[in-house]
């Protein structure tokens, strides 16, 4: 051991990033700073929500979004830091977020760049009042249209298609995950000195499977299929696993708790609504494409969700994500069930 204190070398984020894109033949760089860019809008926001509870910023603006869920503060101040940090850097052809409801355009004074930067600024926001983790999530595609400010077509494509993903969770430490399409990395924030350090490197979801997650409340709007496979995962998984059940109701920290211990989360349809709540360009595709690369599966329920080419912004969609096992037991039992 170093007279430091540490085992092994210390990795910051930016370095992780930078070795990373090397890999990557004729590799501009413009990757680099646009992940970047995201790290330290995620310090500036934990930097408000570890204040929320002291200063006069939680609580609801009196707004509304365009999903007509109120709007606390903190989404939209997490929101700003996002366009403003992204908008004038050339890299980017437009930007979308949960909290609006078109396509943000680069302004017309900054240059249009090659990808597109989704993100839901602060996922599980109405926890933030009880003290319950809430966090960042941001998917990067490249552009398909050629030149320009970007189009609709630019942002709906489907998650096989995902250039990078991640998260920045708020918790009890503030912790930035993401791939770039090659494995999974975790970096910790030591708020001391600023920078988010690896502490994670090269996350798989364990084998054996710890934890399942859903919302057990809505078990009577569930389709046959799906209250099956919830008995099924009660009762023991046919004695294959020994699992025990959690549910914060923050996507971000179901989802997180999930690629460290591996299980099953799943939000499926309702029978009386039409979509299930989670949007999939904001939510399910850069949270599923993470499971993903942790060697997980991810499916709608009736296919899996890579094969989703998504036609809205908006748009929401069942998911079960987790330890493949689990999820096309999932699958079985819909098929079975619901006919699907
Ligand atoms: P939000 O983006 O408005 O915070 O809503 C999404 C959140 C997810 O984080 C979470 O998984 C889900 O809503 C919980 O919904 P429910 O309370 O219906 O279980
Ligand atoms: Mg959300």
């Amino acid at each position: 051991m170093s007279t430091l204190g540490f085992d092994d070398k210390i990795v910051t984020i930016e370095r992780h990033i930078q070795e990373q894109q090397k890999q990557i033949p004729h590799a501009t760089g413009t990757l680099t700073g646009l992940l970047q860019d995201i790290a330290l809008a995620g310090k500036m926001i934990a930097s408000r929500t570890t204040r929320a509870g002291l200063v006069d910023i939680i609580g609801a603006t009196g707004e509304t979004n365009v999903q007509g869920e109120k709007v606390q503060k903190l989404d939209i101040y997490a929101h700003e830091t996002l366009f403003r940090l992204n908008d004038h850097t050339g890299r980017l052809c437009a930007m979308g977020s949960e909290e609006a409801e078109e396509l943000i355009p680069i302004p017309e004074q900054f240059e249009n760049g090659d990808y597109v930067l989704l993100f839901d600024p602060l996922d599980g926001s109405s926890n933030i009042n009880y003290n319950v983790s809430v966090g960042t999530i941001f998917t990067i595609f490249r552009r398909v249209t050629p030149s320009g400010p970007g189009e609709l077509e630019d942002a709906l494509q489907p998650m096989r298609r995902i250039v990078a993903a991640g998260y920045i969770v708020y918790g009890s430490s503030t912790m930035m995950v993401y791939s770039c399409g090659n494995g999974v990395d975790g970096f910790t924030l030591d708020p001391q000195v600023g920078e988010f350090l690896l502490s994670h490197p090269n996350i798989r979801l364990p084998e054996k499977p710890k934890y399942w997650s859903g919302n057990m409340s809505y078990y009577p709007k569930w389709t046959k299929g799906v209250k099956a496979y919830c008995d099924w995962l009660i009762n023991g998984c046919d004695g294959k696993h020994k699992m025990s059940m959690r549910y914060i109701g923050s996507m971000i920290a179901d989802v997180h708790r999930l690629l460290l211990s591996g299980g099953i989360f799943f939000y499926p349809n309702e029978t009386d609504r039409a979509e299930a709540k989670l949007r999939l360009l904001y939510e399910t595709m850069p949270m599923g494409f993470l499971i993903e690369q942790a060697g997980g599966y991810v499916s709608t329920g009736t296919e899996p969700l890579r094969n989703i080419q998504p036609t809205d912004l908006h748009q929401r969609m069942a998911v079960y994500m987790g330890n493949r096992d689990l999820v096309e037991k999932a699958e079985e039992f819909i098929t079975e069930y619901d006919g699907a």
